[in-house]
């Protein structure tokens, strides 16, 4: 399928002049050093990128995983979906587990579909994590480029809760961490050990980018989830595993392989987290205008 934006011709549309010498918004930054915009509500135009999406026909694949317990998880994120993830758009839910027969039915709206792909387990939780790599770049050679333009690859323990629409689109994505947004690089838990594939050096390093959310065209989210489980494939082999598991390895390729846009926190936002923050942060810093995404709380054993 293609997902290249040249030759669009737009309807005419009444709208303002571009006020190209005012930032959008002077509160936040929005723009990285490589000229990637940092996604954050009053940036963009939604009108407009519906227009040239739909001029499109452009289909989005949201992969996601919801193996043995982690399947509770699943009927509130694809019910929230419905209401918030690309509406008007065509959508491939693409439902990765080990128990097909507990895959929620729901009521889909027009042009969204679920499917179902049957994977195995694993033992460790982290190593269910870890292979999401490999099977989202099996699958991606195998059929998602001959159904979707893009792809979305999301946690499951999530609900969306405001607009996530065709705004976070291009051929590479990652979304900022928001624990670590406030912070300078020398406290990213990056991978330190020398020894691991995912090793990232002091002093190097753009942002934080969470597990939980990244994508792009699905030529880019291949070669993105095939270098990644290489990677650990190889850190596997020298009985090492970087400190974060798939979140580190994802954080070494986009250190290297600059994403076109990079997704505000308001794009995966935790209540929780916020809630000890605000003892001593105090409110919402009015930064934050809509918490579009929100991770769900959830019980593990935290590694030491
Ligand atoms: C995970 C932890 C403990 C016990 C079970 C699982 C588990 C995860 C599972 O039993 N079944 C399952 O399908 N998963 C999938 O892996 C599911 O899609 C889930 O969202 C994903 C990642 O696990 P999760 O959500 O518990 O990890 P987080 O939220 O603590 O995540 C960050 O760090 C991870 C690596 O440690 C990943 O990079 C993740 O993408 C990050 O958000
Ligand atoms: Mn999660």
């Amino acid at each position: 399928k293609r997902h290249d934006l040249q030759g669009v011709e737009l309807p005419r549309m009444v709208l303002a002049q571009p006020d190209v010498l005012t930032p959008s918004r002077k509160d936040v930054p929005v723009m990285t050093p490589w000229l990637a915009p940092i996604m954050w509500e009053g940036t963009f135009n939604t009108d407009i990128l519906n227009e040239q999406f739909h001029l499109q026909n452009t289909t989005i694949g949201l992969t996601v995983f919801a193996i043995k317990s982690y399947l509770v998880f699943l009927k509130l994120f694809l019910e929230t979906a419905e209401m918030y993830f690309m509406v008007g758009h065509r959508v491939n839910y693409y439902i990765f587990t080990d128990r097909p027969d507990y895959v929620p039915y729901l009521h889909l709206q027009k042009g969204r579909q679920i499917i179902i792909l049957k994977v195995r387990s694993y033992a460790r939780w982290q190593d269910i994590s870890m292979h999401r790599m490999e099977m989202i770049s099996n699958f991606s050679k195998q059929r998602f480029h001959q159904e979707v333009d893009y792809l979305v690859c999301a946690d499951v323990d999530l609900k969306f809760s405001d607009h996530v629409g065709v705004e976070i689109l291009s051929p590479l994505f990652g979304t900022l961490h928001l624990n670590f947004f406030f912070l300078s690089q020398e406290n990213f838990p990056y991978e330190r050990r020398p020894h691991s594939q995912a090793h990232i050096p002091e002093g190097e390093g753009d942002f934080y980018y969470t597990g939980a959310l990244f994508g792009g065209s699905v030529m880019e989210v291949y070669r993105l989830t095939k270098t990644c489980h290489q990677a650990m494939m190889v850190d596997q082999a020298n009985h090492i595993e970087a400190v974060w598991h798939d979140e580190s390895h994802l954080n070494k390729y986009l250190l290297h392989h600059k994403p076109f846009k990079v997704l505000s926190p308001e794009y995966m936002w935790s209540e929780w987290l916020y809630y000890n923050m605000k003892n001593y942060m105090g409110d919402l810093p009015s930064s934050i205008k809509r918490i579009r995404v929100n991770v769900l709380e959830k019980h593990k054993n935290w590694p030491d």
